[in-house]
């Protein structure tokens, strides 16, 4: 980097102080914190992205959003070259750069790490970083600091996608870094033609229950709402409502609403009421990027049937075993080639623990990560099939490049062999869920669709899917504390380390109780600590979860305000 140029970078680092008191992590999904502190952090993750860029070669993404939190925060995301979440061995670097407390410091890391990670800074090659922002009022001028940190590298150019969902912005990266067509409008064509494609390969003998064909949706006054008022004008076989848009006057952002609040407190959001009642229902997080299924109960509408993200995945796998199977029949097709795939369901310490010995009797393999899909993703990505989901709804089914190249082989040799066989259709299947589900990340609206076709291949009622397994009855609450980075955990967040003592009380309390498993954790996207417990009742899950946030604010709390929600 010339001299000019390192002083432009620190003319525009200046123009973004570091406010007060406040240290940035780049946590389970990235930076997050008060919109109005975020500009420096923001201008330097726009620094980041582009030397990211740079490094890599390709196009990376910056997001600005926080997702599930309150209307109030925000937050930033990079997607790496693949769509997935940036590398990890970055992020140590995005928390230097967004901790250095002055502009000149800030430069000196830049030009340290540049040196260290061998990214040349001349202006041959140039950094290309697309853009997007969900609808948080801090958003636009947020992305104006963005715009300056990428600019702060010399011939970097930044392409502003507009307002778009979290995975659309993911899916957007993906598709220009393997050189296909990267718009929103490619991206509703991708999506409207593979769920046509699944929809016309229903067998007709199939008579769907209940109201198989309608489906009511919370967008959480976000984002997702006014995308899938877009989609579903080229939908053909599903009718869909979408309540909860971020139209002015619906409502506020994640406020009684979304995937994040239906999940935890089990509640209808807002705008759902006895008119819904029995209807298959379906909420999305802020940005779109977590989806969770409900249903209103008939006897209390104020309490609900939730199918969370383990029984989305629990359907999905149910529904790929099914494909295999028919895929690799060959007596049927007259072919000996069956295709074998390694298939691998992934999940987190959240997962119900019904939902995992569910999976298991179906003979897959299931393994858990750490909470946060940069996790969860990266192990799926080790399978042939890869599925994962969070219980929060956060997931996707990932397909490997080489099973899908010896799928579409087959595809093909099933084609003029024995063209409309179940095995020939199952390949066709196949192929055509891997361009519905998105496979950057977890992406609510691809995985909407996939629902819909699945309960109308399948034949099955909203009924038939609660009724997959029963959920050990769990409470979640949050414990403010003094400082959560004080907790560390181990073996995927199941153990904790420190503070010493911790563990064995949790262990005590649990013991208590039949069917009890408890958990507590650091959250990396709010300043609290988080509590699982799960056990035979609900009374008992309460209590568990209770009596454990105390012993949380006995080692960790302020002792004199012990919240939870
Ligand atoms: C983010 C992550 C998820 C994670 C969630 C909660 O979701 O992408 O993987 O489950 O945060 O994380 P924590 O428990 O650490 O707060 P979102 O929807 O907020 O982007």
């Amino acid at each position: 980097m010339t001299e000019e140029q390192c002083s432009l970078l620190l003319d525009s680092a200046s123009l973004f102080p570091l406010p007060h008191g406040v240290t940035f992590s780049y946590g389970t999904a990235g930076f997050r914190a008060d919109g109005l502190k975020l500009s420096s952090t923001v201008f330097r993750a726009g620094v980041l992205a582009a030397l990211r860029s740079l490094k890599t070669g390709y196009a990376v993404g910056l997001m600005i959003t926080a997702s599930h939190n309150p209307i109030t925060d925000n937050g930033i995301k990079i997607a790496d070259p693949d769509g997935g979440m940036m590398a990890q061995d970055w992020e140590p670097f995005a928390d230097a750069l967004a901790n250095a407390p002055d502009p000149q410091s800030f430069v000196k890391l830049v030009l340290h790490f540049a040196k260290e990670e061998n990214i040349s800074l001349s202006t041959e090659r140039s950094a290309v970083i697309l853009l997007g922002r969900d609808t948080r009022p801090t958003g636009e001028s947020l992305l104006e600091a963005a715009k300056q940190g990428i600019k702060g590298i010399i011939g970097s150019v930044s392409l502003d996608m507009g307002i778009v969902t979290t995975p659309q912005l993911h899916w957007m990266v993906r598709s220009k870094n393997m050189g296909m067509k990267a718009s929103e409008s490619d991206y509703f064509m991708q999506l409207s033609e593979s769920f046509r494609c699944l929809m016309n390969m229903i067998p007709k003998e199939i008579t769907v229950k209940g109201n198989a064909t309608q489906l009511m949706v919370d967008g959480a006054n976000g984002v997702g709402g006014d995308k899938l008022e877009q989609l579903k004008t080229l939908l053909t076989g599903l009718q869909i409502q979408v309540k909860n848009t971020s139209k002015q006057g619906e409502g506020i952002l994640n406020e009684g609403v979304g995937a994040d609040y239906v999940q935890k407190e089990k509640v209808p959001p807002r705008c759902f009421g006895p008119n819904d009642i029995g209807l298959r229902c379906a909420s999305l997080d802020g940005d779109a990027d977590r989806l969770v299924y409900f249903r209103i109960s008939k006897i209390n509408c104020s309490s609900i049937d939730l199918v969370d993200g383990d029984k989305i995945l629990s359907l999905f796998a149910l529904f790929i075993k099914a494909q295999l199977h028919c895929l690799n029949k060959s007596e049927s097709d007259g072919l000996n080639n069956v295709l074998p795939a390694r298939v691998g369901v992934v999940q987190t310490a959240y997962a119900n623990g019904a939902s995992t010995d569910y999976l298991k009797q179906l003979g897959l393999e299931v393994v858990l990560t750490p909470t946060g899909v940069k996790y969860l993703h990266k192990k799926a990505a080790e399978y042939d099939i890869g599925i994962y989901f969070e219980a929060n709804g956060h997931g996707t089914i990932l397909f490997s490049e080489y099973f899908l190249s010896n799928l579409q082989k087959k595809g093909n040799d099933l084609a003029s062999s024995n063209a409309g066989s179940e095995s020939h259709k199952a390949a066709l299947r196949l192929l055509a869920v891997s361009k519905l589900i998105n496979q950057a990340v977890g992406d609510a609206l691809s995985g909407l669709l996939l629902v819909e076709v699945v309960l109308q291949y399948m034949g099955w009622s909203m009924q038939n899917w609660i009724e997959l397994y029963d959920d050990l009855p769990s409470r979640q609450l949050k414990v403010k504390v003094a400082d959560r980075t004080a907790v560390i955990t181990t073996n995927a967040e199941t153990k904790v380390v420190q503070p010493f003592g911790l563990q064995e009380a949790i262990d005590a309390e649990t013991a208590k109780y039949h069917k009890g498993r408890c958990f507590v954790r650091p959250s990396g996207t709010e300043d609290i600590i988080r509590v699982y417990a799960e056990a035979f009742s609900q009374e008992a899950a309460d209590s568990l979860a209770r009596s454990v946030s105390q012993h949380v604010d006995h080692f960790l709390g302020f002792r004199t305000s012990q919240k939870s929600t």
